[in-house]
């Protein structure tokens, strides 16, 4: 009986002092720059409050984020997109330096895109052989080059152009609102754009428009010059057009906070509510937190189910 008793008095502290230390710990979570993913971020974060936890967001490109994952300076990385940088982020995975935290049911595709009424102007499209033809139609100023315009994120564009024989230039811009604008106008004006876009995405709910078919994708066009039109270059091929949506989290992640990261485990989105949560922000200028309250006020049979774990017995009573 004594010894009965001292062992849940021990377990008693025990299981205060590892969830005084779990929640005194803040949760670092990566923001990147585009809504989608800030606004899932945003979510994942009040989940997290109202289990107890404090959190902090971390503002980083796609490029620099993977750092920081892996010497333990973020924890949460709620939404990477495979066409960014996926090599590395298998290379990570595999050799255990960060850890995988679950695939979205989401089938993604991210390329050039331009709208419908451009075909009026260069019929041939989506066949990227028509892009020479139509240089003239996506040019600005003197430049006799056609413009495409892309975000901050890496995608090879310019070694697709070399490699392709592509008479255009890349226009990156900062953020994805910079994007939004400039299509915007453009569309509303009926003017040509080329555009790098993305589904799911806010332009699904809104506009018409096609993205370009380059030559197929395979693993070799971004190994192997040979591969290809091109004999010389590599990435003589298109982005892949279904690709996954994960999570991951920094390596210690898992075992530091096991209720956070099975929160993140079980917390799922649907491709429409992704697009829903971009054309919030992007279009109805909603803030991040508005739009993912709104969604947790509106889901709330959904998420609680997030919260029940064992590993979160200590935070809800
Ligand atoms: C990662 N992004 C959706 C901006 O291409």
């Amino acid at each position: 009986m004594a010894n009965n008793h001292r062992l849940a008095c021990i377990m008693l502290a025990l299981t205060s002092i590892s969830s005084q230390d779990v929640s005194a710990r803040t949760v670092r979570i990566v923001l990147n720059d585009w809504a989608s993913q800030q606004v899932i971020s945003n979510v994942y974060s009040q989940l997290l409050e109202k289990v107890g936890f404090k959190t902090k967001f971390v503002s980083l490109p796609t490029d620099g984020q993977w750092y920081y994952l892996k010497y333990n300076y973020v924890d949460v990385q709620v939404e990477v997109w495979q066409g960014n940088k996926e090599n590395k982020l298998t290379q990570l995975i595999e050799s255990q330096s960060i850890q995988e935290a679950g695939t979205y049911s989401i089938k993604t595709r991210e390329d050039w895109w331009y709208p419908s009424y451009v075909t009026d102007l260069c019929p041939q499209l989506p066949d990227w052989k028509a892009l020479n033809n139509c240089a003239k139609v996506f040019s600005e100023g003197d430049d006799p080059r056609g413009v495409y315009y892309t975000g901050p994120w890496e995608r090879n564009d310019s070694a697709r152009i070399r490699a392709l024989n592509l008479n255009y230039r890349v226009i990156s811009l900062s953020d994805d609102a910079s994007l939004v604008k400039l299509l915007q106008k453009a569309y509303n004006q009926k003017k040509p754009i080329l555009i790098f876009n993305w589904t799911p995405n806010w332009v699904d709910t809104q506009y018409d428009g096609e993205f370009v078919e380059f030559p197929d994708y395979a693993p070799e066009c971004e190994t192997n010059p040979e591969w290809g039109s091109s004999k010389q270059f590599l990435y003589d091929c298109g982005n892949p057009k279904a690709r996954w949506v994960k999570k991951v989290t920094a390596k210690e992640f898992p075992q530091a906070m096991p209720c956070a990261f099975d929160i993140l485990r079980s917390m799922t989105f649907s491709g429409e509510e992704l697009a829903q949560f971009s054309l919030q922000v992007n279009v109805h200028s909603q803030s991040t937190q508005q739009v993912g309250e709104q969604w947790l006020n509106q889901n709330q049979q959904h998420w609680q189910d997030w919260l029940a774990h064992y590993s979160c017995d200590a935070y809800l009573d």
